[in-house]
């Protein structure tokens, strides 16, 4: 292995209006530009827009430099995936038509260099949050689906638009829970007592993590980019988690 494979969630481009999403788009294509040469595959591991819904004939607008760049790295032979996060699940085939991306619905497991990875955007794993498990198996019901897709696209993005308003919320910093408390270590560790893996790389948590876990395996989570730009990188040894334009 030659090249390094990167890693990166939570844009939650769209959040919270559409110049500062505009900026950050900006941001990450500037990061897309800095490493392209580098890449030999991108995993996009979910919440990459803060509401994406596809009809058969309607995507919504906007995040053209985003798409633009992909479809580029993708076109160039870089390869490149796209995790369903908790407010972008509902993909069909646009993504892999136009950018070549291939969609991942839940976790992701491979192996690169002899290292076992575990990969997933995070939501619904692990102890607690009852009340959103239930919630995604409305949400990623095929029915369900269908019947929002019937909404013509005026009113059912208008709802959602009002709905991940709330994830304004979200742009605020989360808070570290300790090693013993942090739920997606304690499901990791959990499928590290059934099997060998080195690396649980998650999103969701919008906190930049790198925690050991049992056996000497580590589970290190994304972060998002309204506060930190933060990314991984495996470069065919060492996994490291990067921060892209830290301010000094
Ligand atoms: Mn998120």
């Amino acid at each position: 292995m030659t090249k390094n494979i990167y890693f990166a969630s939570d844009f939650h481009l769209g959040a919270p209006d559409h110049l500062e999403s505009r900026k950050r788009e900006d941001r990450i294509v500037r990061w897309l530009n800095a490493i392209e040469d580098s890449c030999s595959e991108l995993f996009l591991m979910g919440d990459i827009f803060d509401f994406w819904f596809e009809y058969k004939k309607v995507v919504p607008k906007g995040f053209i430099r985003l798409q633009g760049k992909l479809a580029a790295m993708s076109d160039a032979g870089i390869r490149i995936y796209f995790f369903k996060g908790n407010h972008d699940m509902w993909v069909n085939d646009y993504f892999t038509l136009e950018m070549g991306m291939q969609v991942v619905s839940d976790e992701l497991v491979i192996e690169r260099n002899g290292k076992r990875f575990f990969l997933h955007h995070g939501d619904g794993l692990g102890p607690g949050d009852e009340k959103y498990k239930l919630l995604r198996k409305v949400f990623r019901n095929p029915v369900c689906q269908w019947l929002f897709s019937l909404v013509p696209p005026r009113i059912g993005l208008g709802i959602a638009n009002g709905w991940s308003m709330n994830s304004k919320r979200k742009s605020k910093k989360e808070v570290f829970m300790g090693a013993d408390r942090e739920w997606l270590a304690i499901y990791a560790n959990e499928r590290l007592a059934e099997s060998h893996y080195d690396y649980f790389i998650f999103g969701h948590r919008h906190l930049p993590l790198d925690l050991e876990l049992s056996g000497g395996a580590r589970y290190v989570n994304l972060g998002e980019w309204m506060n930190y730009s933060s990314y991984a990188v495996f470069d065919g040894s060492n996994l490291t988690l990067n921060y892209f334009e830290e301010l000094s």
